[in-house]
């Protein structure tokens, strides 16, 4: 089966598998480099507003378990394996963009839009570089050394690779790893810049040259774990620190009287 090396069609219909999903309220942020950010490239331009309707999000990255889980389901043989190390419980890597989408697609879901990634990786904290401050710090997130590129330890932080999942506090909507561990793929298709002016639920462009991923991981440098950084890859390219992590449609609720 092509899946894990290049296009797939969805191998098979939605399964019941317990994915963590989280509901990430509705509302808006600013969206693109913070203000001060000297790293700033001209695809996190402009900044602009966007308000978005709930979505389910996954609390943390698609884990090894998970995929194994699906790729057994589907008949798919067994996913693409890194060169180090691996518990069920540590996020999935080596997935092209084709083989995140499938696996969002046989559990339900799909992949976020870039907006939604970014307004769940920010949790309401507009205007700093992360969640939780503008300085990045092994107490929340695994990522690599300084020089590019190899991991690196410190602090919270243990792991050389990858760590399991949810091994960092979440941010403020419950959500772990936005930041670092692996990347993660969005929906869509990398753009020059984004559109001037406010805009809601904004869907990406159908149609381009390169995916788009999103957070940082284990094997980066500082520089990209920034939350605006969109780093543009192949969608049939994969690597040992790049993974995905599922959105889904909020569910509609039962109305009682
Ligand atoms: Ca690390
Ligand atoms: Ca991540």
């Amino acid at each position: 089966m092509l899946l894990w090396c290049g296009a797939a069609s969805s191998p098979a219909p939605a399964q019941q598998i317990e994915l963590p999903w989280v509901t990430v309220p509705a509302g808006s942020f600013r969206m693109g480099c913070v203000p001060g950010d000297e790293a700033c490239l001209g695809s996190e331009r402009p900044r602009h507003e966007v308000t978005l309707s709930a979505f389910d999000l996954m609390a943390t990255e698609v884990t090894v378990a998970q995929l194994t889980e699906f790729a057994a389901a589907v008949g798919a043989g067994p996913p693409p394996q890194p060169d180090f190390p691996q518990a069920p419980d540590h996020p999935a890597v080596h997935l092209t963009w084709h083989a995140a989408a499938a696996f969002c697609d046989w559990a339900g879901g799909r992949l976020p839009t870039e907006a939604e990634w970014e307004y769940a990786a920010r949790a309401g904290h507009d205007g700093r570089l992360f969640w939780w401050g503008d300085e990045l710090t092994r107490d929340y997130a695994n990522f690599g050394d300084v020089e590019c590129c190899r991991g690196a330890t410190g602090g919270t932080d243990t792991w050389i690779n990858t760590a399991p999942v949810g091994s960092f506090p979440p941010n403020d909507f419950g959500l772990h790893d936005m930041t670092g561990n692996v990347w993660e793929w969005v929906d869509g298709w990398i753009t020059i810049a984004y559109p001037e002016g406010p805009r809601a639920d904004p869907q990406p462009a159908d149609d381009g040259y390169l995916r788009v991923m999103r957070g940082g991981s284990w094997l980066n440098f500082p520089g990209v774990l920034r939350l605006s950084v969109r780093l543009p890859f192949s969608a049939d390219g994969h690597t040992s620190n790049v993974g995905a992590r599922c959105a889904r449609d909020v569910r509609d609720l039962l109305v009682t009287e």
